[in-house]
């Protein structure tokens, strides 16, 4: 897949591997968003990329998602659930989870391996996350899919406040009528990071929950914090994605 979205570019003279192209460790671009503006044809795949820069050696393979609103995107987690067909049960929570600074019960596996791609469920260590870039891109299989800027709240930057999110696509069941975007961000009142609209409690559309003796991670597209999320879904889980 790789070679065939190279085969359109024109090295430069005396170079065989374009530079921070990302096809190799000693070619590894910053982020997905550097390679892409770099190289505007390439498709969403696996790259190098060397986030904290100077030496290569330890430059990692990323997925990147070239193609969702502009592209750019570096995947930064990718995770399922504990007991999707119990959703509400208290043993419900996201899993893995990244070594983001949550509660000590939070008790999901904590992955610090880049996922390869949507269903390796994984996760980019989270003291990288800022420097691959502080907008959000949320994708689920059972909830709609957010790009989130930052305001006083950021979720790379672990900051309570307000975010600016847009619905980019609808994941929702046709009997779920209403669906809004969040607009608060809060990262340490419960089991995991929260995306709510205006009442923390009664407007919440992402919670990922990592505790399994209490709370359900909502994934509700109407952003009630209600059981809406998609049913019956076969592979259910999600994606955060980050960019400049
Ligand atoms: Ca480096
Ligand atoms: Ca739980």
């Amino acid at each position: 897949m790789l070679l065939s979205s190279f085969r359109n570019i024109c090295y430069p003279v005396g170079q065989s591997i374009p530079l921070h192209s990302g096809s190799t460790q000693h070619s590894a671009g910053h982020s997905c968003q550097t390679i892409l503006s770099k190289y505007p044809t390439l498709i969403s795949g696996v790259y190098w990329i060397d986030p904290d820069g100077g030496s290569q050696a330890n430059a990692f393979k990323a997925y990147c998602d070239m193609e969702t609103d502009g592209g750019g995107w570096t995947l930064v987690w990718s995770y399922s659930f504990t007991n999707y067909s119990h959703f509400t049960s208290k043993s419900n929570a996201i899993t893995p989870r990244p070594n983001w600074p949550v509660r000590p019960e939070v008790d999901v596996p904590i992955s610090t391996t880049p996922p390869s791609n949507e269903i390796d469920y994984n996760a980019i260590n989270f003291s990288l996350w800022k420097q691959l870039g502080r907008q959000v891109l949320i994708k689920s299989n059972v909830n709609n899919w957010l790009v989130c800027h930052p305001g006083n709240g950021s979720l790379v930057d672990w900051q309570e406040g307000d975010v600016n999110c847009k619905i980019i696509k609808l994941v929702i069941d046709p009997s779920i009528s209403f669906s809004s975007a969040p607009s608060e961000f809060s990262p340490n009142r419960a089991y995991g990071p929260l995306f709510y609209l205006s009442t923390p409690w009664g407007s919440i559309s992402y919670y990922f929950d990592g505790f399994t003796g209490n709370h359900w991670p909502t994934h509700d597209p109407s952003g009630s914090n209600r059981p809406n999320q998609k049913k019956n879904v076969v592979n259910p889980h999600g994606n955060i994605f980050v960019r400049p």
